[in-house]
């Protein structure tokens, strides 16, 4: 990464078996204030385990809840589905792989943090710990050179490819990426791969 670069990071669940009647989740990750977090987004892997309502029989669908905040460098975040209004679970419980959350930094300063899951509670339908191991992650943030998109320190064919994956952007948009920029007009157009193109072979120290 480079500073003042935006990226987004999955937190995400693997090979999670039925029985263990997963209901909730919960995990605090800590990184160091080279990065800022902009936002946290619900990942797609429990909701898709909502079971739907039955109007006709007065049964509503099944909710759920995805709460975050953050504190001195800590982000905290739960999500959990949430009981029938009788109080009782449903009878499909979550299984495999998915997304939890996607959480988005901007690096802010030279150096380098772990994104550590520093606490991370999977529950069951009782409020039972599920075991589980964890895998933490890394992010450095290096100096970064115009037109040297992939801090390499040198531009070629690989810098072209990875600002043209944001080619036709705006900032806002999903695929925005604020480096491909490299007239600063706003937008990510030919322009800004012709500028690009134009250093070819340029190395940095
Ligand atoms: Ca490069
Ligand atoms: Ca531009």
């Amino acid at each position: 990464m480079g500073v003042g670069q935006i990226f987004d990071i999955d937190i995400a669940i693997r090979d999670l078996d039925i029985e263990w009647r997963l209901q909730g989740v919960a995990f605090n990750l800590s990184y160091l204030p080279v990065l800022t977090i902009l936002d946290v987004m619900e990942g797609p892997f429990l909701g898709q385990f909502l079971q739907p309502g039955d109007p006709d029989a007065g049964i509503p669908s099944q909710e759920k809840i995805f709460y975050w905040f953050i504190e001195a460098n800590h982000l905290c975040v739960m999500n959990v589905l949430l009981p029938s209004p009788s109080g009782k679970w449903c009878c499909i419980y979550p299984e495999g792989d998915g997304v939890l959350a996607t959480i988005t930094f901007r690096a802010d300063n030279l150096g380098s943090t772990s994104l550590d899951l520093v606490t991370t509670d999977l529950s069951d339908e009782i409020g039972n710990q599920i075991p589980h191991t964890i895998m933490h992650g890394t992010v450095e943030i290096r100096e970064s050179f115009p037109y040297d998109m992939n801090l390499d320190l040198r531009v070629d064919i690989e810098d072209i490819i990875i600002a043209s994956l944001a080619f036709g952007t705006h900032p806002d948009h999903p695929r925005w990426n604020s480096q491909a920029d490299v007239n600063n007009d706003g937008f990510v157009n030919i322009i800004d791969l012709y500028i690009i193109a134009h250093h070819f072979g340029t190395t940095y120290p």
